[in-house]
């Protein structure tokens, strides 16, 4: 008798919670996503694109494609592993439905080796889940094509099921977000090209096309050569002093890339850091260190060749 009630009482806790956490995010999607305006919005987007480029990081999948429908919805398609949609123990549900109803779930976050781009302030998928109409799942995975679908903030609708067989690995996710939490539905071409023209300078090698079925306008930025690719971007019509300088290095399990050019208009510097992919635009121990080092450096070579 004991032991029934336990096993009752955690299963009510466990469902109470997950409703919890996307009725919080509906109740107050500022919190989550900052506002509910255009640039609220499009964070429904980097929320799922940010799961995609998680996964590249991880090395898993070097094309992500986003495609803007004319329902109103966008998909992400990605080459990855595929979201995991064996049973959690703990719940007895499939991890995919949990990753997508419940608020930080994703075996990501559990994962020490796991590289994250956005795992630091992102609120991951559930978030996008909860403030969409509706949300369709399509996971490549061991040989089948999987499928789930939820609606009106989150509810399975369509449990999760077998579909098909492929030779494909990978995860499709589209959505539509919500009319009536969002003061404007409509995706923005400028504003998605642009935010992934960036995260393909930062991740090179991976491969990201757009595909606006709106307007039959499609992007693709692909980039082999990263950071350096960004500076010469960012410099071209400037008056350059030198071909950009690259450093590459790996520090107490931490990969360090950077990348810089001296222009000759340029008596301010412009420095764009960013940690995990995320800009950190006010800087940081990061910013302070690299400025240190560069100084030095700088400084000691002046004084070994008596240049000052
Ligand atoms: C958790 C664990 C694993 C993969 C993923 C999440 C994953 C999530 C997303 C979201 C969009 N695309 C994704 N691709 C993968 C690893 C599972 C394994 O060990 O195979």
């Amino acid at each position: 008798m004991e032991e029934v009630n336990k096993k009752i009482t955690s299963y009510n806790e466990d469902s109470i919670s997950v409703l919890e956490g996307l009725e919080g995010v509906r109740k107050r999607p500022a919190m989550y996503i900052g506002s509910t305006n255009s640039t609220g919005l499009h964070h429904l987007v980097w929320e799922i694109v940010d799961n995609a480029i998680d996964e590249a990081l991880s090395g898993f999948g070097d094309l992500i494609t986003i495609t803007l429908h004319k329902d109103g919805s966008l998909s992400v398609a990605d080459k990855g592993r595929g979201i995991p949609v064996g049973i959690q123990k703990q719940t007895n549900r499939p991890a995919i439905e949990i990753i997508f109803s419940t608020l930080h779930s994703g075996g990501k976050f559990n994962d020490k080796n796991y590289v994250s781009s956005a795992g630091l302030h992102g609120v991951g998928a559930s978030v996008t889940n909860a403030l969409s109409e509706y949300v369709d799942v399509t996971v490549y995975r061991n040989g089948s094509i999987h499928h789930i679908r939820f609606e009106q903030g989150g509810k399975v609708i369509k449990p999760l099921e077998v579909v098909g067989k492929t030779t494909k690995t990978g995860s499709l996710i589209r959505f539509k977000p919500d009319p009536t939490i969002f003061s404007t539905v409509e995706f923005k071409w400028e504003t998605i090209t642009t935010h992934l023209q960036e995260s393909a300078f930062l991740m090179k090698r991976v491969r990201f096309l757009i595909v606006d079925e709106r307007t039959n306008q499609t992007a693709e930025y692909y980039y082999e050569e990263g950071l350096k690719e960004y500076i010469e971007s960012l410099n071209e019509n400037k008056d350059r002093l030198h071909d950009v300088i690259t450093f590459e290095d790996v520090v107490q399990g931490m990969n360090i890339e950077i990348a810089l050019q001296y222009c000759q208009q340029d008596y301010n510097e412009n420095i764009y850091s960013y940690v995990n992919n995320v800009r950190t635009k006010d800087g940081g121990t990061h910013e302070n260190g690299f400025r240190t080092a560069l100084t030095r450096a700088v400084n000691d070579y002046a004084e070994k060749n008596e240049l000052l």
